[in-house]
């Protein structure tokens, strides 16, 4: 029986953790696993056959590890050849009645995605295909993609395996406590990328406990219909006696497991620190438990790779500034290549209160797939907010789709034949929203039910691909109202249509409605606003016209939409009514800016937002009037601790925050060239060697390579060991160098303990060595209490202190 059609009707049962058995049996920490598919067949099928034996029906190969990255292509076609072999041995060896599948696992690369990390998406989707294709040569009955803790990893893994296999694909992600993956989504991003990528199951393993994992795998059964896969650990893992200990039982284990069943669950299982027996009171429990069935989600939902967007609840704005149409300036920025102007719009737009981004690149003469690419690409690494790829060349289309991080909204497909035959083939592929336009081949046609018609037209061919009609937004087209006397009530007409006949979203260019007309935004807002009563569900706007937003808050306060009115009315507090309004004056003469916040500087702001080149444009050019050092502690820092706050708070991410840290860096490089470029300080004769290092653990260097510049420019010869370092590398070098000072650096609590590690090893093994240390979480308390001898605040203590050891204190 197929794997998918046991699902109708049954709970499956995987199996539970692997590489803690394999170390039971002999695999040294730190040693590959994936070998021992072909070194110890014996074990590894015999783990399998366990679980087997236990009641599961399918077990995952044991290839956690086995992609392009760390093995090459004729390895990793030994290892699946091994692996599925044991998997299928121990199926047949069993004598469990169960039936049994074996599926191919694919667990994460082991490196981040850019522009976070430095891996290129197309070369991790190659890393996965080298395994997947080995491995679907073996035919294993599905492919379990897991662990993964970044959403755009789970997608090019995903992508991967629908080029690379023709088999049902289930992805499993890892979450944190906080409920998201490490890069910040939640289980309604991912809920909402990997349908559209058309997996065939989806849910959680590993990372916490199942009690944890409980209302997680709540959110994914409140959203998606396909079966949901819950495969926890058996708690958080402990050390006890130098051993990993894991501390719910497999009774405890299996109590949670039958509670996420009776919620909908449908595939379950154990990861780290569950075994054999955990799987048997599994099997127990809920062997027999007739599924939940899912009630079909009728959601029109897209995504970034942080923050899910749903129609239907509340109105939607599409920010329109980055389509060159009309736009002077960004068309020439776009001929240009300068994309800090097209990021500078996409943060401007969020500021303004939009809920989504369209790109357009659309300027003849350009490489249109390669810039949209590009653009999207850059943009998604500047703002979380969802993105409408927008382009009537398919293959630019593709190319953004392609690269996009997260479910997008496609602009657009149209009733001409051709139209539908191009677009629809790529969001049955890559997953996505589509825009509509109610027109086709004879035209637009000016009354209503025509344009309902097209629609209709597009949701019978769209479903020839199955793609539902909760994936399709219409766009029912704001004719001049100055050429037809009717336009407006044509397009309003159909969007009734189309919501009450079809059940299907809308969309609508607002801004057309008005063109040859004067004071375009008096129509444009009152047009917008009988369009939002009609029910529109979403405006591509230009959010900088307030008298847009102004109607959008209004229509919010009167729809019952804005509890107290208080957006409404901190809306009108922070836009106080303007003389002049901007209304009626073309886009392009209104001012773009990303505002500042308060005291914000716009070098404080590129960091914030993570604009790298802004960054350092804005760094060199704040160093004509300040002083090096004074820009670190006026600029830098200030901004750093602004992002650090926002981290903490759950307000950005963890993207965000590397953003931010390479944007502080292409400023820092700034003021390194500006220190080099000047004379020693003035009493900068040779001086003593100073050991620094970020301690092990930590990879935060900002902060040290400050203290090492500043030590340089004070004639100190500093020996800069990085970051992460363990305490013996250290002392190895205190002690090759006779170093008079060692500097520590340390930024979060958990790397404390090997800050105090490093100074017990120095004071034993180098006494002579005077510690300095520095970093965001000690306090001069703490640095004493850890025998540090000096705690310096900033980087200047760290000077100030090394001269008095040096013996020329000033
Ligand atoms: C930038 C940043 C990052 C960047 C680091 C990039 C890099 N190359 O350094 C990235 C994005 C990679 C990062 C990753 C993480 N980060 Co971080 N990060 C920060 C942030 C925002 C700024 C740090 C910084 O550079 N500050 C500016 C520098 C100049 O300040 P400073 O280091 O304090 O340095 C000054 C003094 O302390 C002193 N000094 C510093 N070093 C030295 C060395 C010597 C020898 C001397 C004498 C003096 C000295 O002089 C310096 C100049 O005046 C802080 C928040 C904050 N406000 O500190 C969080 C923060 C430190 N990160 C945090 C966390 C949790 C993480 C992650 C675990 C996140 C995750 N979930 O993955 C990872 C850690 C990975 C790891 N194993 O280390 C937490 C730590 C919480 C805690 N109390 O333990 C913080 C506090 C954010 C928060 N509020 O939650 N992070």
């Amino acid at each position: 029986m197929n794997i998918l059609d046991y699902l109708k009707d049954n709970i499956l049962i995987l199996d539970g953790g692997m590489g803690s058995f394999l170390q039971a049996k002999g695999l040294q920490p730190g040693e590959r696993p994936e070998p021992w598919n072909i070194s110890h067949p014996d074990v590894v099928t015999s783990i399998h056959r366990s679980y087997f034996d236990a009641g599961s029906n399918a077990v995952i190969t044991n290839t956690f590890g086995a992609c392009g990255l760390r093995y090459s292509a004729d390895e990793l076609r030994e290892i699946a050849e091994a692996a599925v072999r044991n998997a299928r041995t121990a199926a047949a060896e069993s004598a469990s009645p169960q039936p049994k599948w074996v599926g191919l696992d694919v667990g994460p690369c082991g490196k981040l995605l850019k522009p976070f990390g430095d891996l290129d998406f197309e070369e991790a989707v190659e890393a996965f295909a080298v395994f997947i294709r080995a491995g679907a040569a073996q035919k294993p009955d599905f492919i379990f993609i897991e662990t993964m803790s970044d959403c755009y990893e789970t997608k090019a893994a995903v992508l991967a395996a629908k080029e690379n296999a023709d088999l049902p694909i289930f992805a499993s992600n890892a979450y944190s406590e906080n409920g998201r993956l490490l890069t910040g989504a939640d289980p309604a991003v991912m809920t909402a990328m990997l349908e559209g990528l058309g997996v065939s199951a989806m849910g959680m393993n590993c990372s916490l406990g199942p009690d944890a994992l409980l209302p997680v795998a709540q959110q994914y059964l409140e959203r998606t219909s396909l079966p949901v896969i819950f495969k926890a650990n058996a708690g958080l893992p402990r050390l006890e006696n130098g051993q990993t200990v894991y501390d719910i039982s497999p009774a405890a284990f299996a109590g949670y497991v039958e509670e996420a069943v009776r919620k909908g669950v449908r595939i379950v299982g154990g990861c780290c620190g569950t075994t054999p027996e955990t799987i048997a009171e599994i099997a127990g429990r809920v062997g027999g438990v007739n599924p939940v069935s899912a009630a079909p989600r009728k959601q029109t939902v897209i995504s970034s790779y942080s923050r899910a967007l749903l129609f239907g609840e509340e109105p939607v704005l599409i920010g329109e500034r980055i389509n060159p149409t009309g736009k002077k300036r960004l068309k020439q920025a776009i001929l240009d290549e300068d994309l800090s102007y097209l990021l500078s719009e996409a943060a401007g737009q969020e500021e303004k209160g939009v809920h989504a981004i369209d790109v357009n690149v659309g300027v003849p003469g350009i490489d249109e797939p390669a810039v949209l690419k590009c653009a999207v690409g850059e943009i998604q690494a500047v703002t979380n907010l969802p993105l409408q790829l927008d382009s009537s060349d398919p293959a630019a289309l593709e190319a953004a789709m392609r690269i996009y991080n997260g479910k997008p909204l496609v602009n657009s497909v149209n009733g001409k034949q051709s139209s539908m035959d191009a677009v629809f083939p790529l969001l049955r592929k890559y997953g996505g929203v589509c825009v509509a336009l109610t027109l086709d081949d004879s035209g637009i046609p000016m009354d209503a039910r025509a344009r309902a018609d097209i629609a209709a037209k597009i949701v019978r061919e769209a479903e020839k691909y199955g793609i539902a009609k909760e994936d399709l937004i219409f766009d029912t087209l704001a004719m001049p109202v100055s050429a037809s006397a009717q336009a407006a009530n044509i397009a309003l007409d159909a969007i009734s249509l189309i919501r009450n006949e079809l059940g299907c979203r809308t969309s609508l260019g607002v801004s057309n409605i008005s063109f040859g007309l004067p004071s375009r935004g008096d129509i444009n807002s009152a047009f917008f606003l009988r369009a939002l009563d009609r029910g529109l569900s979403a405006a591509i706007i230009n959010p900088y016209a307030e008298d847009m937003m102004r109607a959008y808050y209004a229509y919010r306060a009167l729809a019952g939409l804005d509890e107290s009115c208080g957006d409404y009315i901190r809306y009108c507090e922070d836009h106080p009514k303007a003389a002049g309004s901007s209304a009626g004056q073309p886009a392009e003469q209104i001012a773009v800016r990303t505002a500042p916040e308060q005291g914000e500087s716009p070098l404080q702001g590129a960091i914030v937002r993570g604009f790298r080149e802004q960054a350092g444009v804005l760094a060199k050019d704040c160093l004509r009037s300040l002083d090096p050092v004074e820009l670190i502690n006026t600029e830098i820092i200030p901004a750093l601790n602004r992002v650090g706050e926002g981290f903490e708070k759950g307000r950005i991410y963890l993207p965000q925050l590397l953003m931010s840290a390479e944007a502080a860096a292409s400023a820092f490089d700034e003021v390194k060239a500006a220190m080099a470029s000047r004379p020693l300080q003035e009493d900068a004769r040779k001086k003593c060697t100073v050991v620094v290092a970020t301690v092990k653990g930590d990879i935060h260097d900002i902060g040290k390579n400050i203290a090492k510049l500043l030590l340089e420019s004070y004639g100190f010869t500093v020996r800069d060991l990085g970051k992460d370092v363990p305490p013996e590398t250290i002392l190895e070098e205190v002690l090759r160098l006779k170093a008079p000072v060692a500097g520590l650096s340390a930024l979060m609590t958990t790397t404390v303990p090997a800050m105090q590690q490093t100074i017990d090893l120095l004071k034993k093994e180098a006494p002579w060595c005077r510690v300095v240390t520095g970093g965001a979480v000690l306090t001069k308390d703490f640095a004493d209490s850890i025998g540090s001898d000096c705690y310096a605040k900033d980087a200047m203590d760290t000077v100030r202190y090394a001269q008095t050891v040096d013996g020329d204190p000033s």
